[in-house]
């Protein structure tokens, strides 16, 4: 009995901690409209998405994020990884005021799927956006400096930010289409789901562009 209701137990921790999400609509491009991703750490094990839109803004996806575990993160389309894309897939990292942190578009295994992970040591715990675009070699998350990582090879490598706009905050994902677009799953290791911002405000957590904006509104 005793270990039948401790299975039980345990199972609907499990069913309560864990969790998917899928993108709700389309996710906003900026760290202002970042897509929230769920119940407040709660484990969060993939982001499934549509890459779609007329421009590069619109194609690319932020997600809010937290990583609990710097060392142990990833976050991947890979197959190998339980990741999913149907278009050469890039992800990078944003720290929540929209500066970068690291970027991958290829695997070493090859053209393709995206892995990021704390190769860097650049990754602390602590909130993130998550964003994925498409492979392009023009257009790219940049600051009003220019791009943020620069597109060119090493296509396999992590990458610090290293491009003339490394030192800025996101502004935009830069002109014309922007890539290819389809469906993606992005695979994670290491990081929770984080609510709306303003849940995160109400439970005293507050992103720090909450805080800033209800103070503007005071
Ligand atoms: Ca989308
Ligand atoms: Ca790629």
């Amino acid at each position: 009995m005793k270990n039948i209701l401790t299975l039980a137990f345990v199972t609907i921790a499990s069913a309560s901690f864990a969790a998917t999400w899928t993108e709700v609509g389309d996710a906003g491009y900026l760290a202002s409209t970042a897509q929230a991703t769920g119940t407040l750490h709660a484990s969060l094990t993939s982001i499934t998405g549509t890459r779609a839109g007329a421009t590069a803004n619109e194609r690319a996806d932020l997600y809010l994020i937290e990583i609990k575990d710097a060392n142990s993160f990833i976050a991947s389309t890979d197959a190998a990884d339980g990741g999913a894309a149907t278009f050469d897939t890039r992800l990078m990292l944003f720290r929540l005021d929209g500066t970068g942190v690291v970027f991958n578009d290829d695997t070493p295994a090859g053209v393709g799927p995206s892995r990021i992970n704390n190769s860097t040591s650049l990754i602390t715990a602590g909130y993130y956006l998550l964003g994925i675009d498409a492979y392009s070699g023009s257009a790219g998350p940049s600051s009003a400096g220019g791009l943020i990582w620069g597109l060119g090879s090493p296509w396999t490598t992590i990458k610090a930010p290293d491009g003339a706009g490394a030192a800025g905050a996101l502004t935009g994902w830069g002109t014309g289409a922007g890539g290819g677009t389809g469906t993606y799953t992005i695979a994670l290791t290491g990081a929770s789901a984080v609510p709306e911002p303003t849940t995160m405000a109400a439970l005293g957590l507050g992103l720090a562009a909450v805080v800033r904006r209800r103070r503007n509104k005071k």
